[in-house]
């Protein structure tokens, strides 16, 4: 299917793989409509892609608000309600320690962001592709989401939620013209794991020593690829990782 013309909507799209999505898409000539918490970054984004003929609107969301997610979708421009592809990208994760250290505080961010507020956008934008028969909604899940690894309890839980309410939602969506699909990235070298260790970039850097993870460009071509299908193929699950790795656990470093 062309991405010309396109309505694509990416959450979380102020860094990452939600940021690489808004290149990708744009590239195939889709109209982006982005959100995220970091505004500034978001309207720069969109000034030059409007600069390059792309159109582009951008509006500030923290997924967890259910509130603010309700409005702000509601309250989209006229030319900007009809979103044909959903990339639910917006997450993270806080923290990697055993499950009896772990800080409440962090567990709640993951939950509300990854799973709650993975349902606020979802539930706010699926009843008009229901409408208008047709959409797709692309969730970006994890290896955390099939696989569960020392310390990741709480964010690998969230994932595995992710993969729950995927199939539900295709299961719930089936016979409206909606697709739904997962992707499933290894390591992707992105502010994740900064974000993840509270700003320690030093800690960070060292998830990736001696490997070659991915790009948030891969994630997005492969996104893009899940998009192209024509409308009788739903690629429904992608687990995409780097070539060093085998596993959640399993990672080839050079020393
Ligand atoms: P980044 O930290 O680079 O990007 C995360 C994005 O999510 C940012 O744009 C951030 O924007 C946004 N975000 C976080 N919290 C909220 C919130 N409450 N409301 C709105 N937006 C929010 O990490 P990645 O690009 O790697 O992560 C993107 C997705 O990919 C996540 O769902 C992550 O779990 C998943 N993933 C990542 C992997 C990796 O190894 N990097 C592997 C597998 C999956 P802002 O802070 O401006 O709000
Ligand atoms: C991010 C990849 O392995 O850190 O979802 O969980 S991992």
């Amino acid at each position: 299917m062309s991405l010309n013309g396109q309505t694509v909507c990416v959450t979380g799209a102020s860094s990452g793989i939600g940021a690489a999505c808004v290149d990708t898409f744009a590239n195939a000539g889709a109209r982006l409509l982005i959100c995220a918490r970091r505004s500034d970054r978001l309207h720069e984004r969109v000034a030059s892609l409007c600069e390059a003929g792309i159109e582009a609107y951008a509006f500030e969301l923290d997924v967890r608000d259910r509130a603010a997610v309700a409005a702000s979708f509601a309250g989209l421009p006229a030319d900007w309600q009809c979103i044909d592809i959903l990339i639910n990208n917006a997450g993270l994760s806080r923290g990697l320690e055993p499950l009896q250290e772990g800080l409440l505080d962090d567990w709640d961010e993951m939950l509300e962001t990854n799973v709650q507020g993975l349902l606020y956008v979802s539930r706010a934008v699926l009843p008009g592709m229901v409408e208008r028969g047709s959409g797709h909604l692309i969730n970006i899940g994890s290896i955390a989401g099939r696989e569960v690894y020392p310390n990741g309890a709480v964010y690998c839980a969230s994932k595995h939620a992710v993969g729950a309410i995927t199939q539900g939602m295709r299961l719930d969506l089936s016979g409206t013209g909606v697709k739904v699909s997962i992707l499933d990235p290894g390591l992707v070298n992105t502010e994740f794991s900064k974000v993840r260790f509270h700003g320690d970039q030093d800690r960070a850097d060292k998830t990736y020593l001696g490997m070659t993870p991915l790009g948030g460009v891969d994630v997005a071509s492969a996104v893009r690829w899940v998009a192209e299908q024509p409308a009788h193929v739903n690629v429904a699950e992608v687990l995409l990782f780097p070539s060093d790795q085998a596993s959640a656990t399993v990672v080839h470093r050079r020393s």
